[in-house]
């Protein structure tokens, strides 16, 4: 139990560490060991028992063993502590901002978020990064974020009542806490098995027909307060997705609240299983699928499924055709892997 937990957190951290300096293989190796031990069903007593965990291995074996034994983790202390660690997380923690962009600040001397807004020209989105630095840092709990859903759903039904819309993202895989929200929204259409070009149309109509009405509202009533894309009549006649923050109104009981992160994706119904798909993730399982479906000679995108995709040297030789799908269900079947529930794809 407590054992766990602490080694979940000491690797969780250490995984974060990795993440801002861009070591994606290490990220990737620290994430699955923390669900290997998660989802390890008996108690850690033995170093044979960690080592022999699938996805921990040797290696990590030591280390997870140093945690039991010491209740401490000297290569994650001597990392965290380094001034340069400190500041590769103060800067990749601004919105927009990766570990390219913040190894070349360090390299340039910044070293506090004030030198970066003295010296650094910044884009739109970090710019907002910055500003809103302290809310956008925290994850939201997950009770807020279904106060977001059912606020943004209500408006949504409100201009639409035939509209589906669904949070996707960490929440739907059940997380007790969420980065942002990943909204996702579509109208059925009566239309979902007729050709790619006739349902570009549709989105294109339901974009328009949602979309705008939707941003204009929310912003217009404070709900959103900063863009991360840029929004003017003219782009959201079109846009499919939108990025921004948002802030639910103050209740009267409650503290205040934060900027949250939130995400609105606007989909054609045809395309919807597959998004649904793409966007409750995890990025892990997303790719974990794609892997599986080039092997039995599909491809799978945040669009389409297809079938008869021929690849040569990992390029594709023919596009192949779209496999039409109608539930998240079917897409698994047609893929031949047994379904498996949103709390159950980290992997
Ligand atoms: N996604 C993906 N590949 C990426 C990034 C995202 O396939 N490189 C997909 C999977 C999850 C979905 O998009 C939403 O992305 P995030 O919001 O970044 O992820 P999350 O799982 O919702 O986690 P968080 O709680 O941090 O938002
Ligand atoms: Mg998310």
């Amino acid at each position: 139990g407590d054992r766990k937990e602490l080694i979940c957190s000491k690797l969780e951290e250490m995984a974060d560490n990795y993440e801002a300096t861009g070591d994606k293989w290490r990220v990737y190796a620290y994430r699955k060991a923390v669900s290997a031990v998660r989802s390890h069903k008996k108690p850690i007593c033995k170093f044979e028992e960690v080592s022999s965990i699938p996805g921990v291995g040797r290696k990590l074996g030591d280390k997870i063993w140093e945690i039991v034994e010491k209740g401490s983790f000297s290569k994650l202390d001597s990392v965290k502590n380094s001034e340069k660690m400190q500041i590769m997380n103060l800067f990749t923690n601004i919105h927009g901002v990766g570990s390219k962009t913040a190894e070349a600040w360090y390299a340039m001397g910044h070293r506090t978020l004030q030198d970066i807004k003295d010296k650094i020209v910044l884009t739109g989105p970090q710019t907002v990064g910055i500003d809103l630095y302290d809310d956008l840092v925290l994850r939201m709990p997950r009770e807020e974020a279904a106060e977001i859903e059912s606020f943004v759903r209500g408006k949504v039904h409100s201009i639409d009542p035939n509209s589906i819309c669904e949070v996707c993202g960490s929440f739907r895989r059940g997380k007790p806490t969420c980065g942002d929200l990943d909204l996702l929204i579509t109208t059925p259409d009566g239309v979902s098995h007729s050709r790619e070009v006739f349902q570009r149309m549709v989105l294109c109509y339901s974009s328009n027909r949602i979309m705008s009405p939707l941003l204009e509202e929310l912003h217009s009533i404070g709900f959103l307060t900063h863009d991360l894309v840029s929004v003017s009549p003219e782009k959201t006649v079109n846009m499919h997705k939108y990025m921004g923050v948002c802030i639910l109104p103050a209740g009267e009981n409650e503290r205040d609240r934060r900027h949250r992160r939130i995400d609105i994706i606007c989909v054609p119904f045809s395309e919807y299983p597959c998004a649904v798909v793409y966007f409750t993730g995890s990025a892990y399982f997303n790719r974990s699928l794609r892997l599986l479906a080039q092997r039995r000679g599909m491809s799978l995108n945040e669009h389409h499924l297809k079938r008869n995709v021929v690849r040569r040297k990992g390029e594709k030789k023919t596009a192949g055709e779209i496999i039409p799908v109608s539930s998240e269900q079917e897409l698994f079947q047609v893929m031949g892997v047994p379904f498996r529930p949103p709390e159950e794809r980290d992997w």
